[in-house]
């Protein structure tokens, strides 16, 4: 896709322009680019500008608010086309997704879901604001092999500890990993509160999802 197209879709995010960044979606689908680097080359670029120009007050919140909006119309296009890649294949394993408690960030860790389905996981997403024993009870009911939570705010960051607790109490530490990710978060935050992995985008997920899960099953 040439480089014009990418730029336009980053544009279209800052813009906001949901409308504009759903048909430079479709354009690419039917042109045949892959959906990842249409999110990767175009679409999460612009939010890295939306978020610098936040940062330094040149944007506010609802600018912030529509440039999701576009995310989200581009993504509605793109989501499906990724999810197709991972249709017909047996569950590599069940994953438990969310955004933590306080926080209703959800671009990211949707994404990081989208791509986890895409290679053959099962993955239930709870959504967003989601406390720690909420992922305990449905990594119960699902038995789940891995819980996945996502943070971008520094202050919701520190909730990722309390699902680790919450897991603990609920007695489900040691059969189900534990991973975290989201902008603020770093390997030795991890480290610190007890999560069995990092990932600091999508695909990183989705080849630790499948580290994780060979662990597991060569202890089994
Ligand atoms: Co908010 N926001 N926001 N926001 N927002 C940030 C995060 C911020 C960095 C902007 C800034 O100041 N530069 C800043 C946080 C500062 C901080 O704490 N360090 C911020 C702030 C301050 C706020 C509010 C407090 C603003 C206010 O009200 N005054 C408020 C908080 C609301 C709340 O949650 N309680 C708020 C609100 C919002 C909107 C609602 C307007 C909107 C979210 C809409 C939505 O999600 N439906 C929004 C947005 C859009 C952003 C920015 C601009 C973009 C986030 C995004 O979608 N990025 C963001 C700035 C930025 O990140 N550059 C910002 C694209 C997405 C693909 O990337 O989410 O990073 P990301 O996900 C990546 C990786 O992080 C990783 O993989 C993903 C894909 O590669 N990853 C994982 C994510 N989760 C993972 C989980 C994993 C593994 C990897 O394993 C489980």
């Amino acid at each position: 896709m040439p480089d014009n197209n990418y730029s336009a879709m980053r544009q279209s995010i800052v813009d906001g322009a949901a409308d504009t960044a759903s048909s430079l979606a479709q354009q690419a689908v039917a042109s045949g680019v892959a959906p990842l680097d249409a999110i990767n080359n175009g679409y999460v670029p612009g939010m890295q500008d939306v978020g610098e120009q936040f940062a330094k007050g040149q944007m506010f919140l609802p600018d912030m608010m529509a440039s999701a909006e576009a995310m989200r119309a581009a993504m509605a296009v793109l989501d499906p086309e990724l999810k197709k890649m991972g249709a017909e294949r047996p569950p590599e394993g069940v994953i438990v997704l969310g955004t933590t408690k306080g926080d209703i960030h959800e671009i990211g860790k949707t994404l990081v879901g989208t791509l986890l389905a895409a290679h053959g996981f099962r993955v239930h997403d709870l959504g967003v604001d989601v406390p720690g024993e909420k992922f305990a009870a449905k990594a119960r009911e699902l038995h789940a092999d891995i819980v996945g939570v996502s943070a971008l705010l520094t202050t919701t960051m520190r909730n990722q500890r309390g699902v680790v607790e919450a897991m603990e109490k609920a007695g489900l530490r040691s059969q189900v990993k534990i991973v975290v990710g989201g902008a603020p978060v770093t390997r030795s935050w991890a480290d610190e509160i007890g999560a069995d992995g990092y990932a600091k985008d999508a695909m990183s997920a989705v080849d630790l999802a499948r580290e994780l899960m060979g662990r597991k099953l060569q202890k089994a």
